[in-house]
């Protein structure tokens, strides 16, 4: 996957904020890559550039050559075959920067008794899993990895939810809704009050105040104040209102109501999202698909999460990948964070949703 890189690892000395932001770096940067001294760079250069940016401890990431000729395409605003200087500087800080320079959280999403050992527990779902495993191997990162923020979100319903099969009988079905007799858990309806979302049908679970929608007890919960690392500490509480679920920790299923996680990361200037939880093909695949949505850099940790259906966690993986998002182990979050493994995947998904907003 990886190789020597010629050129070593150029850009580690740019993560310094002063000295990237001077001018006079784009100007050293461009003289270095610039190998035949005509003052801009061909695609070869380019290539070398890239290869000395996405690299870990020195080892390039192999780019496909489309993507490469994609990216110097865009940034060669000026069609000439060759990146000049000012072409490198929007590159610089539309793609180098948020590269070298990540804000990082970890959001953690949904680690409650209920979905563990609890009302809707996975061990009695299709996949089978044990939601416990995935908490030591969380802990593990938050006492290791020095994130800027670590998110906790947590599925916290009224006892009148729309999302319990216990409660099917107290609203009217809508015209269009699949089923409308013998409801089982599991099956989908439609709501009037909704009539554009089907509300799959859980058993009743996190209800607000309840043992089942506290967040597992071995889960470490950082506290911001006597954090040694002085990490900030987010909670999100989804699912709050009775007539509409919220599988996102960002918006409801109809998008109509957002939650306050958006408005805190950007608060907190958070670039890089690395997500973990339950259930990874319901919480976790919508919460990262409103994450890419909304413009972070998503990193899904495979081993970090678990679900209900071992197939559908796999379709709902490639899904993430085919939109940007990053699939990698926890193992490897150290040195992501750390800066020195710097993955070609995440900044090809910022230029992607650059060249859909043709922001040049
Ligand atoms: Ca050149
Ligand atoms: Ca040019
Ligand atoms: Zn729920």
């Amino acid at each position: 996957m990886t190789e020597q890189n010629e050129n070593g690892d150029f850009f580690l000395k740019y993560r310094n904020e002063t000295l990237f932001n001077d001018k006079n770096s784009i100007v050293q940067c461009l003289k270095y890559f610039d190998k035949d001294n005509d003052q801009s760079l061909d695609l070869n250069e380019f290539e070398q550039l890239l290869k000395s940016l996405f690299s870990h401890n020195g080892n390039s990431y192999q780019i496909e050559m489309a993507k490469i000729k994609a990216m110097f395409d865009f940034f060669d605003s000026n069609k000439d075959g060759k990146i000049q200087l000012i072409e490198l500087e929007n590159f610089w800080f539309k793609i180098i920067k948020p590269t070298l320079f990540p804000k990082n959280a970890l959001l953690i999403v949904d680690v409650q008794n209920d979905f563990i050992t609890g009302t809707l527990s996975l061990t009695n779902c299709p996949s089978k899993h044990n939601g416990a495993e995935i908490v030591p191997i969380i802990n593990n990162l938050i006492d290791t990895v020095p994130f800027e923020t670590i998110a906790y979100s947590i599925d916290w319903h009224p006892a009148d939810h729309s999302s319990f099969i216990e409660n099917v009988n107290n609203r009217k079905l809508a015209e269009n809704s699949p089923i409308k007799e013998n409801i089982k858990t599991f099956d989908s309806v439609i709501y009037e009050a909704y009539p554009n979302v089907l509300q799959i049908l859980w058993p009743a679970h996190c209800i607000q105040g309840t043992n089942g929608a506290k967040l597992h007890a071995d889960l470490k919960q950082v506290d911001a104040k006597t954090d040694s690392l002085g990490r900030s500490v987010i909670y999100v509480y989804k699912g709050c209102l009775s007539d509409i679920d919220s599988y996102s920790a960002f918006f409801d299923n109809c998008r109509l109501n957002e939650t306050s996680l958006h408005n805190d990361l950007k608060k907190l200037g958070i670039t890089d999202l690395y997500i973990c939880g339950i259930a990874a093909d319901v919480c976790v695949a919508y919460t990262s698909m409103d994450a890419l949505g909304l413009n972070y850099r998503v990193i899904y940790i495979q081993d970090g999460v678990r679900g209900v259906d071992s197939d559908n966690i796999k379709k709902q993986e490639i899904n993430l990948v085919n939109n940007g998002a990053l699939l990698i182990k926890s193992k490897d979050v150290y040195d992501m964070v750390g800066c020195k493994d710097r993955r070609p995947e995440l900044a090809y998904a910022t230029f992607l949703s650059l060249a859909r907003s043709n922001k040049v």
